[in-house]
């Protein structure tokens, strides 16, 4: 087991649905978001991911890091900078400092977004971002795999799909994951023994699936969750017109959002 590990981007909505189940990982966490926490069941540093001094700080004492935060959603590239480009230069840049051995890279579905719905990926598709915000994370893809290269520092780029509570509308029957499934992820991550630099499809066991992790399967993650399960209350819901983009990419509605600016 790791003595601590750090999570970044804890505030948030993934982080509060994780951040109780990670006692198998750890012996202890550092949480930390810009945002509070109201009741940080552990140590809870607040730190700005795009200041160097303050990330630096934050990343000594850790053995790994569960890197979580930045800007979650489509948003301009000048909101994008400072915590997601900015900010995971500094996060590797700390990690290779302090000889952190492995990193959690929380990458996203948006990456490959503008593939349709009917093509089925596996990680050696090639970056299809559907905005600024999944060119930010093919960015921290790239960081990840020159830091493994270059210093030997692991990390998994996990393609996070849709990880809340529950499917809410059909595209999320192929991309949601549960949380019991991200943490039995961040478990096989960070205890496996060998990792490498996977690109690994954060989702659960779904029936609908466009996405083949047949290339981690050394890892030994079996998520068992199905989004099955809500398929009755997801299918009840009217159905998009077969050319709405939520339809036709499997980035879904990202694919639809303007350039915005600050
Ligand atoms: P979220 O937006 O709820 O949480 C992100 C957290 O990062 C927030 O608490 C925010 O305060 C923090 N943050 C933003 N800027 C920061 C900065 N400059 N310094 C420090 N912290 C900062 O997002 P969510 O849903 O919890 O996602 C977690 C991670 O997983 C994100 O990186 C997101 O891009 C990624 N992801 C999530 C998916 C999902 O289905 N929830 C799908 C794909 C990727
Ligand atoms: C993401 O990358 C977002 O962070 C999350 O809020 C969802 O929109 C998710 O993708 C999704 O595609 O459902």
């Amino acid at each position: 087991m790791l003595k601590k590990l750090l999570v970044t981007g804890a505030a948030g909505g993934v982080g509060r649905l994780i951040a109780g189940k990670l006692g198998g990982v750890a012996d202890s966490l550092r949480l930390s978001d810009i945002a509070p926490i109201d009741t940080p069941e552990a140590e809870f540093t607040p730190c700005d991911l795009a200041d160097m001094d303050a990330v630096d700080r934050l990343v000594a004492g850790c053995d790994d890091i569960l890197h979580l935060g930045g800007v979650s959603v489509e948003r301009s590239f000048d909101e994008i900078l400072g915590p997601n480009l900015i900010g995971v230069h500094n996060i590797y840049e700390a990690a290779r400092k302090h000889g952190v051995k492995r990193v959690l890279f929380a990458s996203s579905n948006h990456v490959v977004g503008y593939y349709k719905q009917d093509e089925h990926l596996d990680a050696s598709a090639a970056h299809k971002p559907d905005g600024w915000y999944g060119i930010s994370k093919s960015y921290g893809e790239a960081v990840a795999l020159m830091c493994h290269q270059k210093f030997g520092i692991e990390s998994a780029l996990v393609r996070i799909g849709s990880c809340f509570p529950e499917p809410v509308n059909r595209r999320m029957l192929a991309t949601w994951m549960a949380d019991e499934d991200f943490v039995s992820l961040i478990e096989r991550v960070f205890l496996a023994p060998r990792l490498g630099c996977p690109v690994i499809y954060g989702i659960s066991n779904n029936d609908i699936r466009w996405w083949d992790n047949s290339k981690v399967d050394y890892l030994g993650w079996r998520p068992t969750r199905n989004s099955a399960e809500f398929s009755a209350q997801v299918e009840a819901q009217p159905m998009p017109a077969s050319d709405d983009p939520v339809s036709v990419y499997q980035g879904g509605a990202f694919t639809q959002e303007p350039i915005h600016k600050s």
